[in-house]
């Protein structure tokens, strides 16, 4: 191995050694994630071979190899944590319920809530996806998890990250110390350490959004979306994949804002604020950048269920701050306020909201 290269778990037990505290449970937790992603990673590579080999009458090792991807993922998940005795109860994209402990396994101080396979509709069509996961410890001393041990906001995180299954397999988390991407070297099966202390630049020239919602959009995020376009400063350009992970972790790197507000068809957004968006607001946050539902600061929103979605503007500072001022002075105060400049709004609104 060349000098200077750290490994996931090397990179893991470092950190696990700076706090004397540290059992080492949670280092077990986030190895385990690690490896269920190379797992979920091949199986991913595989998606368009799947059916070769079923009509082949090729051996079909896994049996589960018939399932959708998703729920295969979720299964894995389930399989590479649930018996580590550090785990108190989960809680799946996949699955209405939470996921407790089986009787056989002991159970652990630590909630992990995820989504398996984000983006699984562009598997077919050969698009990046990612699995995403937060970590939070258990609240309550009751012996078995109820759903109110998960309505925790994101500041109680106490790690968050998410893979993307792209052009490399990459491992990207945070314990609140940072963020830090592996990408796994696939010739001997390890995350490397290859974007050490990511940060988020303050601004990029991207926005992400499906603008085929626009039409019911409220008229800020519209106008919003019309003052990157128009920005004088730097030109902003689209790019949108429409699978979460990607389009984050592209923005991460870059620079610039996703979002996905309110619209017709998802009245209250339609990603989900437990397993998605928090897990994300906290890297998000970690790297330099936010994350807002229009109103409030993502960190803070408590979940009052499960798989509540929120709608979410997530990214850098700057265009997290341009879209909250977009919103908190409303269109119409914005054009009454400028009536009289002489100026159209539009040109108002690229002038004003710089912060
Ligand atoms: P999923 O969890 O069912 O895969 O859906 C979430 C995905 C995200 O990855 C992506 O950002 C979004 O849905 C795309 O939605 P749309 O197709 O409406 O633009
Ligand atoms: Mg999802």
């Amino acid at each position: 191995m060349q000098k200077g290269v750290t490994t996931l778990g090397r990179f893991l037990l470092e950190e696990q050694r700076k706090y004397s505290y540290a059992s080492g449970e949670f280092t077990a937790i986030l190895e385990q994630i690690a490896f269920v992603a190379k797992v979920i990673g091949r199986d991913v590579n595989k998606a368009g071979l799947i059916n070769i080999l079923g009509q082949t009458g090729s051996t079909n090792s896994h049996g589960e190899e018939q399932q959708k991807l998703d729920v295969y993922a979720h299964t894995k998940v389930i399989q590479a944590l649930d018996h580590l005795g550090k785990v108190f109860a989960m809680a799946s994209e996949e699955e209405k319920e939470i996921i407790h402990i089986p009787e056989k396994f002991p159970k652990g101080k630590y909630l992990v809530v995820f989504d398996p396979l984000d983006g699984s509709s562009n598997i077919d069509v050969n698009i990046s996806i990612g699995t995403i996961f937060g970590i939070f410890k258990k609240k309550s001393e009751s012996e078995a998890a109820t759903i109110q041990d998960f309505l925790q906001p994101g500041k109680n995180l106490v790690a968050s990250g998410y893979v993307i299954y792209g052009s490399s397999t990459m491992f990207v988390y945070t314990t609140g110390n940072g963020v830090n991407g592996f990408t796994l070297d696939p010739s001997i099966g390890e995350f490397l350490l290859s974007h050490p202390a990511m940060k988020m630049p303050e601004y990029g020239q991207i926005y992400s959004a499906n603008e085929s919602n626009s039409s019911s959009w409220k008229e800020e995020v519209v106008a919003y979306i019309d003052c990157l376009r128009n920005y004088p400063e730097r030109k902003y350009t689209s790019r949108y994949i429409g699978s979460l992970v990607a389009d984050f972790h592209r923005n991460l790197l870059k620079g610039g804002v996703f979002l996905y507000p309110e619209d017709k068809q998802y009245p209250q957004g339609k990603l989900r604020l437990l397993y998605e968006i928090i897990p994300l607001a906290f890297i998000a946050e970690q790297a330099g950048g936010s994350a807002t539902d229009g109103e409030n600061n993502i960190m803070d929103l408590v979940p009052k269920s499960l798989h509540e979605r929120t709608p979410v503007v997530i990214g850098s500072t700057f265009e997290i701050a341009l879209y909250q001022q977009f919103i908190k002075e409303g269109i119409r105060k914005r054009k009454k306020k400028f009536a009289k400049s002489g100026k159209s709004t539009l040109e108002k609104a690229i002038r004003e909201p710089v912060i």
